[in-house]
């Protein structure tokens, strides 16, 4: 199989086999993917399709229970369950969705609380996915730094070393006017990659040319949104991609993005060894619990 999986939509979006022999070319098609678009599309990324099945059919139990058992996860800041069905953006349009987010690395950082109780099999289900997100994420985050001519763990270090893991399941119901309403509006990721599975029911969008385009559903794969704070650390060498959720008409969608988020208290900042006299820094250095903050209320940065 090829690397790059020949696409006969237009413009195509990169779907990366990422278990491909070469691993230089691998590498490259992962790079070229986060300078021009920071999206793509991973194939056989080594994480097991039943471990993706398991972790589904618990996403979903929980949806299924009572609005009163959901509620009883708590909500805190950023984390926890929210129901956002009566949420209206100023002149925009209607939000419905309903999510849940939580903490699963580092350990110190976790809140159970925030964790659902029920199905019973939640926790181990996602602490299994987890182990094996962190070795796909540490992967791609080495070939982001070899990209750029670096060491390999200069990304992870320039993240703050533990970086802040977590997960979360959005649920967009379907709904019938369809084209009023969206269930996740457009924004560039906080974090510093977003790695996302759904069930059967497409409704990711990019921003690409000037135009949104259907990311399209492929059984098992993984969607991958490069966030700013890999913009930051590039000192703007990687992209990006300004992405949304809509809804569909007839079906219930469901995704599960992961995020490799960063140590709080750590300075985000381009790396140092990408700044030079002709190449001065682009960005304003920040903690990473300030970037965060101020990215989630829109506030200015630089
Ligand atoms: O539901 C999706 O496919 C997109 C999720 C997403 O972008 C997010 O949770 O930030």
């Amino acid at each position: 199989m090829e690397v790059e999986r020949d696409q006969h939509t237009s413009p195509p979006i990169p779907i990366i086999d990422l278990n491909h022999p070469d691993e230089e070319l691998v590498a490259r098609a992962v790079v070229k993917a986060t300078k021009e678009l920071g999206f793509f599309q991973l194939v056989d990324h080594g994480i097991p399709n039943d471990l993706i099945k398991r972790l589904k059919e618990v996403g979903t139990q929980f949806l299924e229970l009572s609005q009163a058992e959901k509620k009883a996860v708590t909500s805190e800041e950023y984390y926890g369950y929210n129901m956002n069905d009566q949420y209206q953006l100023e002149n925009g349009p209607q939000l419905w969705a309903e999510n849940l987010m939580h903490i699963v690395w580092p350990p110190s950082c976790i809140n159970f609380n925030c964790w659902p109780k029920n199905p019973t099999q939640y926790r181990e289900v996602v602490e299994e996915y987890t182990e094996e997100m962190k070795k796909l994420t540490d992967r791609l985050l080495r070939i982001l730094s070899e990209g750029l001519g670096l060491q390999r763990e200069s990304f992870k270090k320039g993240l703050g070393g533990e970086t802040e893991l977590s997960i979360a399941i959005n649920n967009y119901p379907p709904k019938p006017q369809q084209d009023l309403t969206l269930g996740l509006s457009e924004h560039r990721d906080i974090v510093a990659i977003a790695l996302i599975i759904d069930n059967d029911v497409p409704g990711l969008q990019i921003f690409k040319d000037d135009q949104w385009l259907d990311v399209q559903y492929i059984p098992h794969a993984i969607s991958v949104t490069i966030g700013d704070p890999i913009v930051r650390l590039s000192n703007g060498k990687y992209k990006s991609v300004l992405h949304r959720a809509t809804v569909n008409r007839e079906k219930q969608r469901i995704s599960w993005p992961f995020f490799v988020g960063s140590n709080p208290d750590w300075i985000l900042q381009p790396l140092s060894e990408l700044i030079t006299d002709h190449n001065p820094s682009k960005f304003k250095p920040i903690t990473c619990k300030e970037f965060k903050h101020r990215s989630f209320f829109k506030l200015p940065i630089d």
